[in-house]
């Protein structure tokens, strides 16, 4: 479209230009009018209509909490395909409206400060771009246009997997038992093929029988050895069909000295919700722009480019008799600061006390695995916090998986 400041003049000729017949071709427009707001909000237009759902729905899965778009409304190329009655949405940033405290609070950012100060202005540079916000926004579109443009397809024949108990623990040298079911979930049934990953060396884990028709069931059994190291070890239960699932059994190897070694954390690896996780416990997700170190999702920290904070939480009892605890995290920090000066930082803390601060100094591509020594509270009960804190401008990002607290 050309001529859009002056009044929609090339979007009003080219709708139109349309014949009725083609006017109902259009599914939806949409409208992508300023994305990347650096003090913006995540506004959409018509957000209770039905061709905003999937953008509102992507929206919603960060935890954006997207409101109308009101500010834009009536303005852009998507009012003329509007008026001509074709369903019509869009993302929209912000533009020379001031952001409330209710949504500083929500989003970060400035309160009464325009979404873009340099809207319409010759600061509006490249330099004056919210690259978190843009990210979000594109990613919406990308999966808008799937939702819209392709085909659910599911396989014709499919099966679910799963264990029970999904948990097993055992002395050294003892075996753990469980069952593997299937189920046939559309089509015809199959040949279910089943294997087993990730158990410590020594462990066996063998399927009575090994193959199953879906919606039939196998005995697991998971033989441990006198020398297996006491432990928490995931194991990946793989069902290869003409498609493949997997399930996890969690295999819990206890010490024998009075203290039962385990792993204290629950969803440590923000697969499962974010329970019970407390504070901003909308970091936890699958979140476009970020990558999990296992599984799928991970906790997002930080990354906002502007003033603010994210807190996640968990309170455990580490057990009395236990010689020590560990705690294994993995981090992963990006940033788009350039001095070597702290400006976003990251703490670990027990309590009230700070036994980790990081910053952005510290960023690396990809995870790094980090450990800390916390046998000083055997024996007590414990709220483990992970903090991260931006100041007013470039992000810095503190993206958390896989963390466990191990006792032994
Ligand atoms: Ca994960
Ligand atoms: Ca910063």
């Amino acid at each position: 479209m050309t001529d859009e400041e002056q009044g929609l003049n090339g979007s009003d000729f080219y709708v139109g230009s349309l014949s009725s017949a083609e006017r109902s071709k259009i599914k939806a427009y949409y409208n992508f009018d300023m994305i990347a707001s650096t003090n913006g909000g995540y506004f959409i237009n018509h957000v209770n209509s039905t061709a905003a759902q999937p953008m509102k729905a992507y929206w919603d899965s960060l935890n954006l909490q997207p409101e109308e778009n009101t500010e834009g409304a009536g303005r852009s190329d998507d009012y003329s395909f509007e008026q001509a009655g074709i369903p019509t949405s869009g993302y929209a940033m912000g533009a020379s409206a001031r952001k409330t405290s209710a949504q500083a609070a929500k989003w970060g950012g400035t309160a009464s400060r325009a979404y873009d100060p340099c809207y319409h202005q010759s600061c509006d540079t490249t330099g004056n771009i919210n690259a978190t916000g843009l990210n979000r926004s594109v990613d919406g579109i990308a999966y808008t246009l799937w939702k819209l443009a392709v085909t659910n397809s599911t396989p014709a024949n499919d099966f679910s997997l799963a264990t029970s108990p999904a948990t097993g623990s055992v002395e050294p040298g003892a075996s753990a038992t469980g069952t593997v079911s299937t189920a046939t979930t559309s089509g015809s049934a199959q040949t279910v093929q089943l294997s087993a990953t990730g158990a410590p060396v020594g462990v066996t884990v063998s399927f009575n029988p090994a193959s199953v028709t879906s919606g039939g069931s196998s005995a697991m059994t998971v033989a441990t050895t006198p020398a297996t190291a006491p432990g928490t070890y995931p194991l990946t239960i793989t069902g290869t069909g003409s498609v493949t699932h997997t399930t996890t059994y969690t295999l819990t190897v206890r010490g024998t000295g009075g203290c039962t070694a385990q792993q204290l954390l629950t969803n440590g690896g923000f697969e499962s919700g974010t329970t019970p996780w407390t504070g901003d416990t909308g970091t936890i997700g699958a979140h476009a722009g970020q990558s999990a170190h296992g599984g799928s999702r991970f906790a997002w920290l930080g990354g906002y480019g502007s003033s603010a904070t994210d807190t996640l939480s968990q309170s455990v009892t580490v057990p009395a008799g236990c010689a020590k605890a560990t705690l294994t995290y993995w981090l992963h920090i990006d940033t788009d600061e350039s001095d070597r000066v702290a400006y976003d930082t990251f703490q670990v803390k027990v309590g009230s006390t700070t036994l980790t601060a990081l910053s952005n100094t510290d960023a690396a591509s990809g995870y790094t695995q980090r450990t800390l020594d916390l046998s000083r509270y055997v024996g007590q009960r414990i709220t483990l916090t992970f903090t991260a804190t931006e100041d007013a401008s470039l992000q810095t990002s503190f993206v958390i998986d896989d963390v466990t607290l191990q006792t032994g």
